[in-house]
């Protein structure tokens, strides 16, 4: 499913080695270490009578952390595999006539939204599915946002914000010809602790802002002119570089699906329980619990012990025989 919704060539790259097996490479490797310890952990507790190597928590500790650390990066490179090949849902915002539209245009390399100097040309959400590098973005060009008695403009500037509330990402708009106005302050407050980058537009006019003022809402400030297309490539590799993608490599393990996260979520939780109890002092059985249930999980990732729930999702959801 992921080859027939992957969009762009790295995106086909990523899908087929979810087919290939790396993914399946790495969660082995981990589900193996965990297994030895699990099953050195059970003979020991469970035949005390035998003469079977005693199971030390200073031992496991390491493999356990080793193992997270793993599962944790495979969840890190989920998000930039998912702005890769789902592409990432994007809105541009900013007050009117900072330049939104012609960003729009610039990225999409057509004449998508209309661009005039009349403030409040836009009122419907303007939509295009653009390739930036190696990122796919879903954007959606929107109203200027500012306080209006016009019907229509409000209308805009109200789906203007509703986008914004959903977007993943934002790419806020200032005209750096000007100095910052309270729209634009309102704008950088409501950015704070979202996904975004900052462009300060028209870089070909004297600057009235600077970096340092939009720093302290939004941690990425690209200097750019959307009208001659100057600082395109600033933009790209700070886009790469917020969404993780700047050293995405396609040839990686990586996990294709919601599901598969789950399971690695799961998976790590369950790690992390295992180490908080060997560090407690809790008994041996106590941490075997913690093993058993990450082992289950990954196992369920790599399709080995396919619970209920997840045949009867595989059946609802792909055309295969009963
Ligand atoms: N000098 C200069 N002018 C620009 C630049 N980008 C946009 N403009 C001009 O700014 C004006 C507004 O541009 P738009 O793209 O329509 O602005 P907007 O933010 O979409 O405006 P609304 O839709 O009204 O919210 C137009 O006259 C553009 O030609 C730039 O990089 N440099
Ligand atoms: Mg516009």
């Amino acid at each position: 499913m992921s080859m027939v919704s992957a969009q762009g060539e790295q995106a086909a790259k990523a899908a087929l080695t979810a087919l290939d097996g790396a993914l399946s490479r790495e969660i082995h490797a981990v589900t193996d270490q965990i297994v030895a310890c699990a099953a050195g952990i059970a003979a020991w507790v469970d035949y005390p009578d035998e003469d079977i190597e005693a199971v030390h928590p200073e031992n496991l500790r390491p493999v356990f952390v080793q193992a997270s650390q793993k599962l944790q990066g495979l969840l890190d490179r989920f998000d930039a595999g998912q702005a890769v090949t789902q592409g990432v849902d994007t809105v541009i915002v900013g007050r009117p006539n900072v330049g939104k539209s012609t960003l729009m245009n610039l990225l999409s390399g057509t004449e998508r939204s209309i661009v005039t100097q009349i403030p409040g040309t836009t009122r419907d959400v303007v939509e295009q599915t653009v390739r930036i590098g190696n990122l796919v973005l879903h954007l959606s060009d929107t109203a200027g946002l500012r306080g209006t008695d016009d019907p229509v403009e409000r209308i805009g500037v109200a789906r203007a914000r509703q986008r914004m509330e959903r977007a993943v990402l934002l790419l806020a708009v200032f005209d750096s010809a000007e100095p910052l106005t309270g729209e634009d302050l309102e704008l950088l407050e409501s950015c704070r602790g979202r996904l975004a980058l900052a462009v300060l537009n028209k870089s070909d006019c004297p600057p009235q802002v600077q970096p340092e003022q939009i720093l302290p809402y939004i941690s990425q400030v690209v200097c750019l002119s959307a009208q001659s297309g100057d600082g395109y490539e600033t933009l790209r590799d700070a886009l790469t570089r917020l969404l993780g993608t700047d050293h995405f490599d396609p040839s990686a393990a990586m996990l294709a699906n919601a599901r598969q996260r789950d399971c690695c979520v799961r998976g790590l939780q369950s790690l992390q329980e295992a180490i908080a109890a060997l560090d407690s002092g809790m008994t041996l059985d106590a941490v075997n619990v913690c093993a058993d249930s990450c082992i289950d999980a990954l196992l369920e990732l790599t399709g080995e012990k396919a619970a209920d729930a997840v045949v009867a999702e595989v059946f609802a959801r792909f055309c295969v025989g009963k």
